[in-house]
């Protein structure tokens, strides 16, 4: 079974010797930021990882290896390959390992790898969601699915409002997942640090959260956590030009009839090139974020 998962000699050592290692997605890195910017910002935020005590593991498929830890030349392969790349989640990994393909891995299919290795927190930007209109499309991200069942805690800057934020919240307290606040009681919405919608508890420090995790991981009877983390406030966006912007990319792609795996790279696009950048700097600065605060988490993980 695990000759197609590939650990890093870094990161395996540091898996067996207890040291906290923190998952890294490879979307983001493929279709959700354009190259050069793409394999920059995975450089920094593995940095920021490992400045603040953790192990990074990217994580990725190439030629059909499920592999958790990629080296430099790697991320710059993904990188520069950007769109090339598929988009993997859950339902394509067998068929990449059966190919040999490579595959830019969602939440939900970082999940799952971070998971096989070991590895128990994960840091990236924003999750999939329910969509808006999913009443009708029925478009809900596998990624609320995975968090249902595999014991990873995701930490994140809240929801997009390219989602349907009070949907999300219903489908994930649905499927069991605990919804957790950093030093906030309202859940952040990506861009900017309030979306009007309560999360499930505030917690307010690393060690607390890294306790739960443990009682999580502990009880195994599956299922991950989510950990939602303001973007800091000297990069949040005004929320009225934002939520235009956002409003502006969905009407888009319901002209062009957008659908499935590809509506949220087209609507993270269209909103980085409407904002002239401005969002793509706020979503940078976010996810250096959210590895400060998964390393600190997975320290204190590794301490529990
Ligand atoms: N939302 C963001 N940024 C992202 C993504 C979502 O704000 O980069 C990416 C993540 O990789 C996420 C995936 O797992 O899109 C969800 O895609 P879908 O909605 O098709 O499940
Ligand atoms: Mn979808």
């Amino acid at each position: 079974m695990k000759n197609f998962l590939e650990i890093s000699q870094e990161v395996a050592e540091a898996l067996a010797q207890g040291k906290p290692v923190v998952a890294l997605e490879s979307t983001i890195i493929s279709h959700g930021m354009p190259y050069p910017k793409n394999v920059q910002t995975a450089l920094e935020v593995e940095q920021v990882v490992r400045d603040n005590g953790a192990v990074p593991a990217t994580i990725a498929v190439i030629g059909g290896k499920l592999k958790a830890g990629l080296s430099h030349d790697e991320i710059e392969y993904l990188g520069k390959k950007g769109l090339e790349v598929s988009k993997a989640s859950r339902r394509d990994l067998a068929v990449l390992i059966a190919k040999k393909q490579d595959g830019a891995t969602t939440v939900a299919a970082t999940m799952i790898i971070a998971h096989l290795a070991g590895i128990h927190v994960f840091c990236t930007g924003g999750i999939g969601g329910v969509h808006r209109g999913a009443q009708t499309s029925m478009d809900v991200s596998a990624d609320l699915e995975e968090l249902a069942v595999t014991p990873v805690a995701v930490v994140c800057a809240g929801a997009k409002s390219i989602l349907d934020i009070g949907l999300t919240l219903e489908y994930l307290e649905t499927k069991g997942v605990p919804v957790i606040g950093y030093q906030t009681s309202e859940l952040p919405a990506f861009y900017t640090r309030k979306s009007g919608f309560n999360v499930d508890y505030k917690i307010d420090t690393p060690g607390e959260i890294a306790t739960i995790l443990k009682a999580k991981v502990d009880m195994n009877v599956g299922g991950g956590m989510l950990i939602a983390n303001p973007i800091p406030v000297e990069y949040s966006m005004d929320k009225e030009y934002i939520d235009g912007m956002i409003d502006k990319a969905i009407s888009e792609a319901e002209d062009k009839g957008v659908k499935g795996k590809e509506i949220t790279p087209f609507l993270l696009d269209k909103i980085q090139k409407i904002t002239g950048g401005n969002s793509l700097f706020s979503n940078i600065q976010l996810v250096m974020s959210n590895a400060q605060l998964a390393a600190k988490i997975a320290e204190a993980y590794a301490n529990e």
